[in-house]
């Protein structure tokens, strides 16, 4: 397979003006027929035209309406050039073949549950007509479409619907033109029975849109969630950013079978049914807001990748990881800020900083790729967001919003660089970023080391800053990087101290703003060592560094246990609060795995315990953020901070701490519980769920105790709960102890919810994810259970990606769990390469473990590099991983 790379890009020959799209939609082929005004770059330039397309049946191709003889164009399995087109302005002209019915992969058009849906991005398009593929060719597009009336009522496409009739034979056609000019990944086409939930939105302009959102009839009911969603993504995206929506229609449609969550498609957005559909009866809190999460995002799209879009697929973070951290801020306004925040950091650290300390670790503008698919990763969305996080994070709200301005007036309509986008937010600022787009460059967590030290007769305060980006593939050596460090300090009673100035690189800086005092400052941490001296500080402090997690760094302090059970109890940065706590957990975690290596017998640090008692029983928190701070480091980021993972060690650890805390802080779990009750009916808004949360966390932790009576509480939960967020967290603490209530509490969940694929897909995951010892038998026999189905992507991340999730079945040292993955990868890769890719990522990280389960793992990786037919996509990971 061939590798592409960043630095050979050039601007393509020819441009696209219009793309007219003819489709006839058939039940064995589908025809297509496009017809493309053509012009070159370069005036009276003819040189060849390189189209691409792949699983095409060619039928014809014109030229000015003349027909193309053999020898005038070269045909092979990916490409059909032109060999010497006319000089100047042309029309080309193309039928071709192609059959959804037939496409598992699940891109370009294909057939979900009976309806004709596509999904062009990264490079699907090429699968529906042969093209110049590539972000850069931003043209207008019409499309026709055609098909029978009564399979396919309705036939929806980009942009606004401008004529309509009845054709001969029972067929029927619509014909639809989007104004914008987009790149071919923004193509969308729908066609098949389906009803909408009609509304609309007014923006600020006065302009009334109407909105719809397409589901099989019996669905509709559960869209009422997204459409609430919709709304609020529109007003918060003109309140926050001053953007409006730019048509008169936004569609989305709802859709089974699909790769990822959704897709931003001009004015017809595709979603994954599983971010659509949700009622209280079936779908849990966190369901509710990914949904408003993902709704979000794609809208937010419309500006932020579909008006202004990417120059070449390196450039992606330039709109994923720009949109994330939209979508971000917009989950952050609707709920609370500190608890996503605190996920958001979650997530970083358990997904992307054991990316970017392995085999697949990338910049944040890749250099390379064999298949873009490959690149739509945490480090490219949530890395990417936390780079546009560090803009904010200097330039304060209103210069962030400065510089989004610029970006727009300078951009809008074009396809360009992350380079244009630093630059925009430089420029709106007069702002000096130093090497700041090393962080698009360099991959690798940087770790910072800080050492605090005050001296009194001074009253000054310094921090040493010393940080080391690791080596990643490809890039041994690194640059300092500019970390902004946001600081506060807190005095002996808890309150923050003023910052009147600070000392450094030979010259003092006053920190008043508006002639007062600050209580927290970002510092600019750009060399490999560096110092800052805070002055007029008249008491030793306790320093809250990296506030709200202001980069994404690995953060090692000389801060005491007791300065963090003090940040825990005292810190105005809610986040730091919590991040205490954390520090404290993943401490004791990793000293605890140390002593069970040892065959030591496991003690509890009862500070810690008195800590989380005294978060627990605080009643001027908000509830969802103690469970956040209740809740034990995930077992993955306790083994990325090992020299050698070791699951068994790590889950044994994890699994006692739990326990012993449920035991000490029964009463209290107990009383949680009863007084987080409630008969009121489901209200998705911040209160009801953060109550919901904490009460569900309390039963997770008294139910780990394998006691009767406690036991007996989580049944009565699970059988009064009135909403799947308290039924589905109940069965899980039930179903945590092997044993007949658990298969009872299962398989009565299961006789409940079968006719509804999208619950069945979480009793899937439930049990994929148990450690219960050998599940990998019983993750086998669910494989061959009637409601799964191996070409349906969700059902794959229900039990094959959940039973790689965690870590003792998949890690079991007899091999098991990885000759479970490396036989179905085989198998996955024939019908879907994109998620089989997915999948055998689970591998990559297998140098981390000791040398039995090395062994294993790396025999598995081999099978699969062995195979023949294998994909690209699996290839690259494969391989990437072995080398
Ligand atoms: N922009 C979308 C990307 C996407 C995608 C990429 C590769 C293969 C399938 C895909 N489906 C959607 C999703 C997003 O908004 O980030
Ligand atoms: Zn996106």
């Amino acid at each position: 397979p061939k590798e592409i790379f960043l630095k050979d890009y050039k601007l393509p020959d020819y441009y696209f003006d219009t793309v007219d799209l003819k489709f006839s939609l058939g039940e064995e082929k589908t025809i297509v027929s496009s017809k493309i005004a053509v012009f070159p770059r370069i005036d009276g330039s003819t040189s060849p035209l390189v189209l691409v397309g792949q699983d095409l049946k060619l039928l014809s191709i014109k030229v000015n309406n003349k027909e193309l003889k053999e020898g005038d164009y070269h045909l092979d399995a990916r490409r059909l050039t032109l060999v010497s087109p006319p000089s100047g302005a042309f029309t080309l002209e193309i039928d071709n073949e192609i059959y959804p019915h037939k496409n598992t992969s699940l891109e370009g058009l294909y057939k979900s549950s009976g309806n004709f849906c596509t999904q062009c991005e990264a490079e699907g398009f090429r699968k529906i007509t042969y093209y110049q593929d590539r972000p850069d060719i931003m043209a207008k597009y019409t499309c026709r479409i055609e098909a029978d009336k009564s399979l396919y009522p309705v036939l929806l496409s980009n942009g606004n619907l401008i004529e309509q009739g009845d054709l001969e034979g029972g067929k029927h056609y619509v014909l639809w033109e989007d104004p914008f000019k987009k790149p071919c990944y923004l193509f969308a086409l729908v066609g098949g029975q389906l009803e909408s939930r009609d509304d609309t939105f007014t923006t600020r302009s006065g302009r009334k849109v109407s909105l719809r959102i397409w589901t099989p009839a019996q669905d509709l009911p559960k869209t009422a969630h997204a459409m609430y969603s919709l709304k609020a993504a529109m007003k918060w995206d003109e309140d926050v950013f001053g953007l409006e929506y730019d048509l008169d229609l936004f569609n989305i449609v709802a859709v089974p079978d699909f790769n990822m969550g959704a897709m931003e498609n001009k004015s017809l957005n595709i979603f994954n049914s599983k971010l659509v559909l949700a009622s209280p009866e079936t779908a849990t809190d966190a369901d509710y807001a990914a949904i408003l999460g993902v709704i979000g995002h794609e809208y937010f799209h419309n500006w932020t990748g579909n008006r202004v879009t990417c120059r070449d697929w390196f450039q992606l973070s330039l709109k994923e990881g720009l949109t994330v951290f939209r979508d971000q801020e917009f989950s952050s306004d609707m709920g609370s800020r500190t608890v996503k925040r605190i996920a958001d950091v979650s997530r970083l650290r358990n997904f992307q900083y054991p990316q970017d300390a392995g085999p697949m670790a990338h910049p944040v503008r890749p250099h390379s790729y064999i298949k873009m698919d490959n690149f739509y990763t945490v480090t490219v969305y949530e890395k990417g967001a936390e780079v546009v996080r560090m803009y904010k994070t200097l330039l304060g709200s209103q210069g962030f919003r400065k510089g989004m301005d610029l970006y727009f007036q300078r951009h809008d309509g074009q396809a360009v660089t992350c380079e244009d986008f630093f630059a925009a937010m430089r420029d709106a600022n007069g702002a000096d970023f130093c090497n700041f787009l090393l962080w698009y460059s360099q991959a690798g967590t940087p770790s910072v080391k800080v050492i605090s030290s005050y001296n009194a007769d001074a009253h000054t305060f310094s921090l040493k800053f010393s940080q080391d980006v690791p080596p990643t593939p490809g890039q041994p050596v690194k640059e300092p990087m500019f970390i902004p460090v946001a600081v506060g300090l807190l005095d002996s009673s808890g309150k923050e101290m003023p910052l009147t100035s600070v000392y450094h690189n030979g010259a003092l800086q006053s920190l008043a703003s508006n002639g007062g005092p600050v209580y927290s400052t970002v510092l600019r941490v750009t060399k490999r060592e560096e110092e800052f001296v805070l002055s007029d500080i008249n008491e030793r402090p306790i320093p809250s560094l990296l506030r709200n997690f202001s980069a994404p760094i690995r953060l090692e302090t000389d801060l005491t246990d007791s300065d963090l059970f003090f940040l825990l109890a005292h810190d105005s940065d809610e986040f730091n609060r919590w991040e205490a706590g954390q520090v404290l957990a993943r401490k004791l975690m990793l000293s605890l795995v140390s002593d069970f290596q040892q065959s030591k017998p496991l003690v509890l640090n009862q500070k810690f315990v008195h800590g989380l008692r005294s978060m627990l029983c605080d009643s001027s928190l908000d509830k969802e953020f103690i469970s956040k701070a209740i809740t034990l480091p995930g077992e993955g980021e306790i083994m990325d901070m090992m020299d050698i993972a070791d699951p068994d060690a790590v889950h044994a650890v994890r699994t006692f701490i739990r326990k012993q805390l449920a035991q000490e802080l029964k009463t209290e779990l107990l009383s949680t519980i009863e007084s987080n009750r409630s008969s009121d009916e489901y209200v998705f808004d911040h209160p009801s769920m953060a109550r919901r949360a904490l009460k569900n966390i309390a039963l997770a932790y008294l139910a780990a105790l394998e006691d009767p009576e406690l036991t007996e509480l989580a049944l009565c939960e699970y059988r009064n709960a009135t909403n799947m967020t308290e039924q589905f967290a109940a069965l899980a603490a039930i179903a945590q102890n092997p044993g007949q209530n658990r298969d009872d509490v299962l398989a009565d969940f299961y006789k409940k919810w079968q006719h509804d694929f999208l619950v069945v897909n979480k009793w899937f995951a439930l049990q994929a994810m148990s450690d219960v010892p050998g599940n990998v038998e019983n993750v086998r026999k669910l494989l061959n259970h009637p409601a799964f189905d191996l070409r349906n992507p969700n059902k794959v991340y229900s039990l094959v990606g959940g039973f790689c999730g965690s870590p003792v079945n998949f890690h079991s040292k007899d091999g098991s769990g990885y000759k479970f993955l490396g036989e179905l990868v085989v198998q996955l890769d024939k019908i879907n390469p994109q998620v089989a890719s997915r999948m055998v990522s689970a591998f990559s990280r297998w140098r981390r473990y000791d040398e039995t389960r090395q062994k294993l793992a790396k025999a598995q990786l081999e099978m699969i590099m062995s195979t023949n037919g294998l994909s690209e996509n699996v290839f690259e990971i494969a391989s990437k991983s072995l080398a």
